[in-house]
């Protein structure tokens, strides 16, 4: 069994996810590759060592730079708000090794063009955490998709909805801030849609957007005073894909009552599917069959299922965190393939592309080309 030793950097929501996967993955697939969880790093010393001991991490750091270099370290876990995905994966890149990263892959363009780049000229592995990709139903829509079962498709709807920051004194957090984030609801949540859009259906050649904050300044996280949000609170759009259909993206931190609605529906010219992730085992499936026809809803927890004999019998059902450790199999399964596996840091530059134009058309008030 060979043995990869794994640096994470961040400790916090995603750095929780990822670690419970690297635990995970092992005691439920077949992994060619044992993942070894070496070292968490984060800027607090106190934070880090809490983390290690709390996650299962062998050592921790608040040297990033340092653990990158290191030549027992064989693989980079991104886990930082995005105005560091870029350094981070670039060095990584450099010191060849495997580099994979939170979404969305970074907070511009140009540096997204950049990790690419990196990642090419090193001829390392490199993957994109879109989680949801992974989740058994939504794996099942996309084998139903690609076997032609609802037709050519027509139309794609996704929203992302969320209500935490609704009341206006929640602090102005990292997420609220474009210089850490990027952008807001659009790079944070509909650039989950976008992804599953691009994975689903297809590319995307143009778009018509439109970004709103509703609440310009909130309190400081250290209670000192207020600041400006910069960052969209909601973002829309209507685009085009390359392949005729067209379709909807919504991403908005302003619905209240909906807490982690992500939700698609995809309308072919035989029959649709709709998935929402608050019913995540559920895969609602339409196909025409005469007078009897009615949307149906697949449990997606038989063993035939994407992933699911890993776990449980039949109805015994998984939940978000399961869809991060089908994430990490799968990057340990292309590791020991020496494949890179999807999706990567060329879907990453995609992605941002057409999140750059959304951005750009919400300004401009025309359409933007991806
Ligand atoms: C916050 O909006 C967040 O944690 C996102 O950053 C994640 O990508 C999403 O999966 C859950 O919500």
């Amino acid at each position: 069994m060979t043995k990869l030793n794994v640096a994470m950097i961040g400790y916090q929501f995603m750095g929780r996810a990822h670690s419970n996967a690297w635990r995970q993955v092992r005691a439920f697939f077949d992994s060619p590759i044992h993942p070894v969880m070496k070292v968490v790093c984060g800027r607090s010393a106190e934070g880090a060592a809490r983390a290690a001991e709390r996650l299962g991490w062998e050592e921790s750091s608040t040297a990033w730079r340092e653990v990158v270099e290191r030549d027992d370290i064989d693989v980079i876990d991104i886990c930082t708000p995005g105005d560091l995905h870029a350094e981070i994966a670039i060095a990584a890149a450099e010191a060849g090794k495997v580099v994979f990263c939170e979404k969305p892959l970074a907070n511009t363009v140009a540096q997204a063009e950049s990790m690419l780049e990196a990642v090419r000229r090193a001829g390392v592995i490199h993957m994109l955490c879109h989680n949801y990709r992974r989740a058994p139903a939504l794996a099942l829509a996309k084998r139903m998709i690609d076997a032609g079962e609802i037709g050519e498709i027509r139309h794609f709807r996704g929203v992302y909805l969320q209500d935490w920051i609704v009341d206006p004194e929640s602090p102005r957090v990292w997420r609220l801030e474009r210089a850490r984030s990027g952008s807001g609801a659009l790079g944070d949540i509909a650039s989950h849609s976008l992804d599953l859009a691009r994975h689903l259906v297809g590319e995307i050649s143009e778009v018509s957007g439109l970004l709103e904050t509703f609440v310009e300044e909130r309190p400081l996280e250290d209670g000192q005073g207020r600041g400006i949000v910069d960052v969209d609170d909601a973002a829309m759009a209507i685009i085009r894909f390359e392949g005729g259909a067209i379709g909807t993206i919504e991403g908005s931190r302003f619905c209240p009552g909906r807490k982690n609605h992500n939700r698609f529906e995809i309308n072919g010219a035989l029959g649709s599917l709709a998935w929402d992730l608050e019913r995540m085992n559920e895969l609602e499936v339409y196909v025409e069959a005469g007078p009897e026809s009615g949307f149906r809803t697949i449990l997606a927890t038989d063993e035939a299922h994407p992933y699911v004999e890993a776990w449980w019998p039949p109805g015994h059902i998984l939940g978000y965190e399961h869809t991060f450790t089908h994430t990490v199999y799968d990057l340990l399964r292309a590791i020991g393939a020496g494949v890179v596996p999807e999706p990567n840091f060329e879907d990453g530059v995609r992605n941002q592309r057409v999140l750059d134009a959304i951005e750009r058309s919400s300004a401009t008030r025309r359409w933007e080309k991806v």
